[in-house]
């Protein structure tokens, strides 16, 4: 899936920049493949999790070329991008991946300098909130200072793509409003949200005092078949499912009460783009405007299935956060007047659809009677 070498860009690229007499207009060729391209360029960090893989397919069926970096790891983390996978070797190829890394400098400023996107996503993180509470200095690096280590590359190389800053809801933390919109005040409640909130402030920064065309999507949680089954709705949909099948007895899990905003990945994706193709760079909220306990989760997971969850869920401590995010509600208003972006799936039909989904892992599971052990128990492994 990674190519070893990256081939160098193949189109032409416009970025507006402020000279010394008003604007200027930099036009740059790239013919070095030997013919010209108008497609875009995107370059995702990220794109093996979640939200890269959707992004991944919304830009490929708008005709961009997406190069994409992926970290080394000792087994494979491409699942969710294999079923886009092009062979490199062939000379139309739009996906590239490239090995490099949030906390190595030298590896984005080269993959920067020869790829030349036109848009950076950076959607790279360690995104768990309970593991940054075990890692708080390493989900600093990559979670924060990543995304410096991205706009100083772009600066010091001189290019001019647009750029997205993945930020989050856990910003808002310790809520100092209800619902939270772009205008309110942060209150970050663990590591990875005070890692968030550099990156956030630091792309903010580099958009006042360079003129980058930065933005900071402020997602609320949004969750799908594709979803890590760490965090709480897929170890649900997961759970449930195998309890149906009678693959698993019990689900443990930390906090029932809090309160999310929920949406569906797919959705989420899409406003990232549009963030990027609007007149001016700008930061938005991006949330349904619903909120719904754990439990209601649970309810509605379990009830689709025609069980109870009260028969098999059990509360653990170790899941428990130092500081937790109680609730979450987004108002997405100035997305919706601003960019047209609303979401489309509901909480029911998003559990429904995760359910469903998991429901056939679980038949598949089932039907192969090879119920491995570490499988089975993977929910229950350490602190997550
Ligand atoms: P995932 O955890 O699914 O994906 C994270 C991605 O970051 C993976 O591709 C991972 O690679 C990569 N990554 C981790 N460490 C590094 C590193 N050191 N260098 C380069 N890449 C790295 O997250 P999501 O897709 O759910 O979220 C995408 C982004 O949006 C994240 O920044 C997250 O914090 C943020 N966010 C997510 C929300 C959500 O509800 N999903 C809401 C708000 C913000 P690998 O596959 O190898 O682990
Ligand atoms: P969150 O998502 O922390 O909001 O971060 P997660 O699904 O991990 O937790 C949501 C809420 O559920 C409670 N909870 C549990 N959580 C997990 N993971 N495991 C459990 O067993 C469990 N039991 C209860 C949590 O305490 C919490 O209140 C996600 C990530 O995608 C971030 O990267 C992103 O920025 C935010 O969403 C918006």
């Amino acid at each position: 899936m990674v190519s070893e070498a990256v081939p160098l860009p193949k189109a032409v690229s416009f970025a507006k920049v402020d000279g010394p007499n008003g604007p200027v207009v930099i036009v740059q060729l790239h013919l070095n493949s030997g013919h010209l391209s108008m497609s875009k360029r995107a370059l995702i960090t990220g794109i093996t999790g979640q939200d890269g893989s959707y992004l991944t397919e919304l830009l490929l069926q708008k005709d961009y070329e997406v190069f994409g970096i992926v970290r080394r790891s000792s087994s494979f983390n491409t699942q969710r991008i294999d079923h886009l996978y092009q062979d490199p070797h062939e000379p139309d190829t739009r996906l590239r991946m490239i090995y490099g890394d949030l906390n190595d400098s030298s590896s984005l400023n080269t993959i920067l300098r020869k790829t030349q996107p036109d848009e950076i996503y950076n959607l790279g993180a360690q995104s768990h909130v309970r593991v940054s509470f075990d890692v708080p200095e390493y989900t600093g690096e990559v979670s924060g200072l990543g995304a410096v280590r991205l706009l100083e590359a772009i600066r010091e190389i001189g290019i001019r793509p647009k750029f997205y800053q993945a930020s989050s809801s856990e910003l808002f933390g310790k809520a100092l409003e209800v619902p939270q919109k772009e205008t309110t005040p942060f209150h970050p409640r663990s590591p990875y949200a005070c890692a968030k909130a550099y990156a956030y402030h630091i792309t903010v920064n580099y958009r006042e005092s360079y003129g980058l065309f930065a933005c900071n999507g402020i997602l609320f949680n949004h969750e799908s078949e594709r979803r890590g089954e760490t965090f709480v709705s897929r170890k649900i949909t997961r759970a449930a499912t195998r309890i149906k099948l009678g693959l698993q007895e019990k689900l443990y899990l930390g906090n029932l009460d809090a309160q999310r905003d929920w949406g569906y990945a797919r959705d989420y994706v899409e406003a990232m783009w549009m963030m990027l193709q609007a007149d001016e760079p700008d930061d938005y909220v991006i949330a349904t405007g619903e909120t719904h306990s754990v439990r209601e989760f649970l309810d509605e997971a379990f009830e689709y299935l025609n069980l109870d969850w009260t028969n098999h869920v059990e509360t653990d401590e170790r899941y428990l956060r130092p500081a937790e995010v109680d609730l979450l509600l987004g108002d997405a208003g100035k997305a919706r007047r601003i960019l047209g972006w609303k979401p489309t799936v509901s909480f029911k039909e998003l559990v429904r659809i995760m359910v469903d989904h998991d429901l056939k892992l679980a038949e598949a599971e089932s039907a192969a009677k090879t119920i491995d052990s570490t499988v089975a128990n993977s929910a229950s492994w350490g602190t997550i």
